[in-house]
């Protein structure tokens, strides 16, 4: 009876490591093969410099995949605003805007603000208000003209259908679309030699190899059999 329970934990233990080895494989596989298609939101990024006397220098206005700020109420006395062309609101939300510095006793007159919110095609006008009053208006549907021109505030996050991927439009997309994008330093597989590109592919190949064969083995018993002849080996 001691000796049948200690075969079985031995068994038990084999399928284990038989399980741990074809789970480490197959999660390999999956990084590999979803690498390049996770699917990611557009988000604009916006860079302030907001004054005490509310004068605002927009610095900075970019759409690229990433995730937007998390919706939390910081100062209410400050909000920012996105209107679509007919003046609908699209985006309202306050802004952490406070006039002081970390580990100083003077207070600026100037504050950076960056702010990231999820983006949509129809955003046309961005407001900034105070209490309810508007102290900055711009019109930012330049992220967006749709004329069959990529212009130099477009890319292939913001426009589409102006910006085609793998084009030159200052943002690495990295989609697998048989097109280098020149934007990318690294993550675009299109940009791999041919060499390069084929021996990935044999990676991959070789990876299910082993899937399969392990899978086949683990369903006859045959790979128990296995370990235990490379064991044997191993003890002489
Ligand atoms: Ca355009
Ligand atoms: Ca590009």
């Amino acid at each position: 009876m001691l000796n049948r329970n200690k075969d079985l934990m031995k068994d038990l233990m084999k399928n284990n490591r038989t399980s741990i080895l074809l789970s480490i494989i197959i999660t390999l596989f999956f990084i590999l093969a979803t690498e390049n298609t996770v699917a990611e939101k557009e988000v604009l990024e916006i860079d302030f410099l907001i004054s005490t006397e509310n004068t605002v220098a927009l610095d900075n206005l970019r759409v690229f995949y990433d995730e937007p700020d998390a919706e939390e109420i910081e100062n209410e006395d400050y909000s920012l605003l996105i209107y679509n062309q007919q003046r609908a609101v699209l985006q309202n939300q306050t802004l952490p805007v406070y006039f002081y510095l970390f580990d100083s006793p003077q207070l600026p007159n100037e504050v950076p603000l960056t702010i990231k919110i999820p983006y949509h095609q129809n955003y046309k006008y961005l407001e900034l208000q105070k209490n309810k009053t508007t102290f900055f208006f711009k019109d930012i549907g330049i992220l967006c003209q749709k004329n069959k021109r990529c212009e130099a505030s477009e890319n292939y996050a913001s426009c589409p259908q102006d910006c085609p991927s793998g084009g030159s439009d200052g943002f690495c997309d990295t989609l697998a679309d048989g097109r280098c994008d020149p934007d990318c330093l690294a993550n675009d597989l299109d940009c791999l030699s041919k060499e390069e590109g084929t021996s990935l592919w044999w990676v991959i190949i070789f990876l299910i190899l082993i899937m399969i064969i392990l899978y086949y083995l683990k369903k006859t018993n045959n790979f128990s059999r296995l370990m235990e002849l490379f064991n044997t080996k191993k003890k002489k």
